[in-house]
């Protein structure tokens, strides 16, 4: 088999890639390790940026986002001390959409569809060869078959446990982590969202966070223990818990019910740089991962893949530094939004190791950020994301 453009891994970011470079007359080929079900079934990100909801516009997969996403133009963040309202529309002249992930993935599986793109469910083995040279290609089994695929460049869209970033070697990357000492308990449910906006509250207990996907689909989360047990956590506890870390009117009136689904992750921050070697482009969760906190994973992954189809687009035209630029151009960005995501859980959670002197530095940051308009601004003009 050959193609022009080999994607390893058929998430958000896989896709994206797949549909704007076929758009552009790029052939590609999709190798997914899971099966669509499954791809579809995983309940990840919600909030989408303005440059993404424009990217989603371009590659002609908007239409129905454009009618069942909602438009947020702000955003409430709550601490024991006070609730405020920063407007994305007022500080920031943007604003986000609602519109979970899975919803994006669908669009996305039918819009390749249509054009006729080979999307191959239930790879085994990827393996990726000759990487810095001019003629790459992939082997992986499927349907119980040895097979080759070879290509002019490789994407590695396979997310943070994927194959790709490791076949660079060790000596040519740097990863940089950090790791959060909890995680996001995270629940889904059939019910009413308890507000019309996103809620971030600050909380001696801990953070949580009031989220959803439409008027009858809540989605909430709470800091818990990466490793606690999910059984220790059944939908009564999970409620009460959540009362007590929301500001009291909203509890009041939060609407429960039986969770649809239910999972902790664990949060890091993680950047893998160079994002190329050879032929092979690193995009999305392969090469970074943030905390869920500035809702940035999925918007990154959207970023990388405007910057890498714009390389291999018009280095197929023959401009061939634009492919050397990918991974300085995609990196710039990816590191503000890591800078954002880290800031804004250090500003929310509750650390273990937290001394009275850094909980009065977390209030009294939250406070400068309720009062300022200044600060105000650049909450705003990173929540709704920086320009590409
Ligand atoms: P994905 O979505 O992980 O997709 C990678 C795909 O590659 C496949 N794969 C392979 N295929 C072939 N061969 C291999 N060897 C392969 N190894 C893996 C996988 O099956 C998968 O289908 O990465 P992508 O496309 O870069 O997209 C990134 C986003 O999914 C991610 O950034 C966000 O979901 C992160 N994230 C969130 N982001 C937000 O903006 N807001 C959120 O609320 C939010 N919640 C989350 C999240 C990520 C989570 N994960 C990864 C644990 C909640 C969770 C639970
Ligand atoms: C979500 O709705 O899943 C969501 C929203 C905002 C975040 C993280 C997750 O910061």
């Amino acid at each position: 088999m050959r193609t022009q453009v080999a994607i390893i891994g058929g998430g958000p970011s896989g896709l994206l890639l797949s549909q704007t470079l076929n758009r552009a007359g790029i052939e590609t080929v999709v190798l997914e390790r899971r099966s669509r079900d499954y791809v579809l079934s995983r309940i990840r990100a919600g909030i989408l940026e303005w440059g993404t909801v424009e990217m989603l516009r371009q590659a002609g997969v908007g239409a129905r986002m454009d009618r069942e996403g909602f438009v947020h133009d702000g955003t409430r963040i709550a601490s024991r001390h006070q609730s405020f309202r920063i407007d994305f529309a007022e500080r920031a002249h943007r604003n986000v959409m609602v519109y979970g992930q899975t919803e994006v993935t669908q669009d996305l599986y039918a819009a390749q569809d249509k054009l006729g793109t080979p999307i191959i469910h239930c790879v085994d083995g990827v393996e990726l060869h000759d990487l810095d040279t001019e003629t790459p290609y992939v082997t992986f089994s499927a349907d119980g078959r040895d097979q080759r695929l070879e290509c002019d460049y490789i994407a590695g869209c396979d997310g943070f446990h994927g194959v790709s970033r490791r076949s660079i070697p060790e000596e040519r990357r740097t990863e940089h982590v950090r790791t959060y000492p909890f995680g996001w308990l995270g629940v889904l449910s059939e019910t009413p969202p308890v507000g019309s906006e996103l809620i971030y509250a600050n909380h001696a207990r801990g953070f949580a966070l009031a989220s959803m996907r439409n008027t009858q689909l809540s989605r909430y989360y709470i800091q818990a223990p990466a490793d606690d047990p999910l059984e220790k956590w059944g939908d009564q506890t999970f409620w009460d818990e959540l009362r007590r870390r929301l500001p009291e009117d909203v509890a009041e009136q939060m609407v429960t019910g039986p969770s649809i689904e239910k999972s902790i992750a664990p949060l890091r921050s993680f950047v893998a740089e160079p994002m190329r070697w050879g032929r092979l482009f690193l995009c999305g969760d392969a090469a970074h991962i943030v905390p869920p906190t500035g809702a940035k994973g999925l918007n990154l992954a959207v970023s990388d893949v405007h910057y890498l189809s714009d390389a291999l687009i018009t280095g197929y035209q023959g401009i061939e530094d634009s492919l050397d630029q990918y991974s300085t151009r995609a990196l710039a960005r990816v590191w503000k939004a890591v800078r954002f995501s880290w800031w804004m859980t250090n500003l929310m959670h509750r650390f273990p190791e937290h001394t009275d002197f850094d909980l009065r530095m977390q209030e009294t940051e939250i406070d400068y950020l309720a009062h300022s308009q200044a600060a105000q601004t650049v909450f705003a003009e990173n929540y709704v994301g920086l320009p590409y």
